[in-house]
């Protein structure tokens, strides 16, 4: 069975060519509008004071992943780009509806800013988004909380995204989309939208099987919602299998062609397909490639690690999804049961907050400090300590470095939809000296899965192994590996993943105008 677009349309990742910028895409849109949907915006405006204590406005700019990548794509195409302004700047700096041209030193497409309540950013982001959609997805069930005025709210943000749609869409509009805060926006828009206009959802996290989707009370209508697109791409065909399956067995009158990805309901058709996305690895590569050792050496000094050992790194949003606990405690067994490990590396915890209003993230931070100290405390000693945790945001080209230079990256998430550190490590890696340790259950595992280390991150006796063995790998396997996976993430680069997308929405208009 293939949901993979790719291989179901024999469009190849090696036949999209790189772009300058997005120019191959825009061209092949140029006539048309392209409206992007998301929960965050591109440019972000905030109050910053400087040292005399004057208030003067700076701009977040798009740091990685997805609105890097199509950022260069939408200033081509002079589209319009829908987001909730959550900076404390943005109304300031946008005009009275919402809109803002940006980048904003030399505009090229609209900006248009969206204003939440703090309630209705507690009870759709904070609450219906990241307590039921979040978890559902990801199988955490224990976290999950299905609040029906959460619901309400979702629903309500939700129209307000796909009024603001509606104000900007024209005939031909081809209107994208991006992950599980929108879910009900698509049918919104299909409602009252023409024809020829064009509506594809990316879905960034998992979608799971159907004995644990039809738990949430809000089934149908979340797959109802979702079924008002042309097309709903996912990272990797297994959650392409599992939507199919829940639309066959929870939608009436829907009829589900597993093969092709289609779906028939309503008097519509949805497509729905898989499209793995990638990094800028040629950016990560030249990154990389500039910081010098003199660098990573200021580095460990500053972050207190000894400058004559190894590191093994983690970089995750403290997330409890991304299995740092279990992580740790793999390392606990490993210094426990090997004890000549002690002193011989440091493990770097690169744990950004996230979603700290929630408890169950508040509890995840609590258990990872609790059990970093208890480590620490257990076999640090004589000037070492084994786990260094760094919250701060490091800049892309300090995160770059510090992909470089450690010897081992521990990448264990319980479930995740790709998970784009295991890319970004691999294409920093310009040395080709670096392992990386690879949780069979995250989606870019389907890509790298042959060529890295995997783990199952339950299993906390096999995951200290896989560090023992990622340690002790000779220098000839290391190359080896480390050039596979390269090879592996330049050819389904960030580039590749949006020409793989739009080549899909072009092919699809097609067929509907034929
Ligand atoms: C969701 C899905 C899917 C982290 N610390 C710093 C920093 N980062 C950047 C990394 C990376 C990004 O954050 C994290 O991306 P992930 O893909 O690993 O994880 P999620 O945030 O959960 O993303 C996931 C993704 O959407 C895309 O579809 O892969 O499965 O859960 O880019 O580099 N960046 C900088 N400083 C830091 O300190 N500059």
């Amino acid at each position: 069975m293939s949901n993979d677009w790719r291989s179901a349309t024999g469009i190849s990742p090696h036949q999209t060519a790189q772009s300058d910028e997005g120019t191959e895409i825009a061209t092949s849109l140029s006539n048309d509008t392209v409206i992007v949907v998301s929960n965050r915006q591109p440019y972000r405006h905030r109050y910053q004071e400087d040292e005399d204590g004057e208030s003067t406005i700076t701009v977040d700019r798009p740091t990685g992943g997805l609105t890097a990548g199509l950022d260069p794509v939408m200033q081509r195409l002079s589209g319009t780009w829908i987001a909730w302004g959550d900076g404390g700047a943005d109304r300031d700096t946008a005009d009275e509806d919402g809109q803002i041209p940006v980048p904003p030193e030399d505009p090229q497409y609209t900006l248009q800013r969206l204003w939440l309540t703090d309630r209705e950013v507690e009870e759709y982001y904070y609450g219906y988004s990241n307590r039921a959609l979040w978890p559902l997805c990801h199988l955490a069930m224990g976290n999950a909380e299905f609040d029906s005025a959460q619901w309400r709210q979702y629903c309500a943000v939700n129209r307000k995204f796909a009024d603001r749609v509606l104000e900007h869409a024209t005939g031909g509009s081809v209107i994208w989309f991006q992950d599980y805060h929108l879910a009900r926006a698509p049918q919104l828009v299909r409602e009252r939208c023409s024809s020829d206009q064009f509506l594809f959802h990316f879905w960034h996290i998992p979608w799971p099987a159907v004995d644990a989707f039809r738990a949430c009370p809000q089934h149908q209508e979340l797959l109802e919602g979702l079924l008002g697109n042309d097309l709903i791409g996912f990272h990797v065909p297994q959650y392409c299998r599992n939507f199919l399956e829940c639309v066959e067995m929870l939608v009436e009158q829907a009829e589900v062609e597993h093969e092709s990805g289609r779906i028939r309901h309503g008097g519509r058709e949805t497509v729905v397909g898989s499209f793995p996305m990638g990094v800028d690895a040629e950016t990560l590569k030249r990154q990389s490639a500039r910081v010098e050792e003199s660098m990573w050496r200021t580095f460990k000094r500053e972050f207190g690690l000894d400058p004559d050992l190894g590191v093994v790194l983690g970089v995750d949003r403290l997330d409890y999804t991304k299995g740092i606990p279990e992580r740790l405690q793999a390392l606990e067994h490993l210094w426990s049961e090997q004890p000549e490990w002690r002193g011989e590396f440091t493990y770097v915890q690169k744990g950004s907050e996230s979603r700290s209003q929630i408890p169950a993230y508040q509890q995840l931070q609590d258990r990872v400090s609790t059990i970093t100290e208890r480590i620490n405390d257990r076999f640090g000693g004589n000037g070492w300590q084994p786990i260094i945790m760094i919250e701060e945001q490091l800049p892309k080209d300090t995160l770059c470095g510090l992909y470089r230079y450690s010897d081992v990256a521990l990448v264990s998430p319980l479930r995740d939809g790709m998970n784009l550190v295991a890319q970004e490590y691999v294409a920093a890696q310009v040395d080709d000296d670096g392992v990386l340790i690879l949780s069979e259950l995250a989606g870019s595992h389907e890509q790298l899965g042959d060529a890295v280390i995997s783990v199952n991150p339950y299993d906390t006796e096999a995951h200290a192994d896989a560090i023992d063995r990622a340690l002790t790998m000779p220098e000839a396997e290391r190359r080896h590996r480390s050039r596979r996976l390269r090879r592996k993430v330049h050819n389904n680069d960030l580039d590749a993943w949006l020409h793989g997308v739009f080549d899909a929405v072009n092919q699809l208009r097609g067929d509907a105008g034929s």
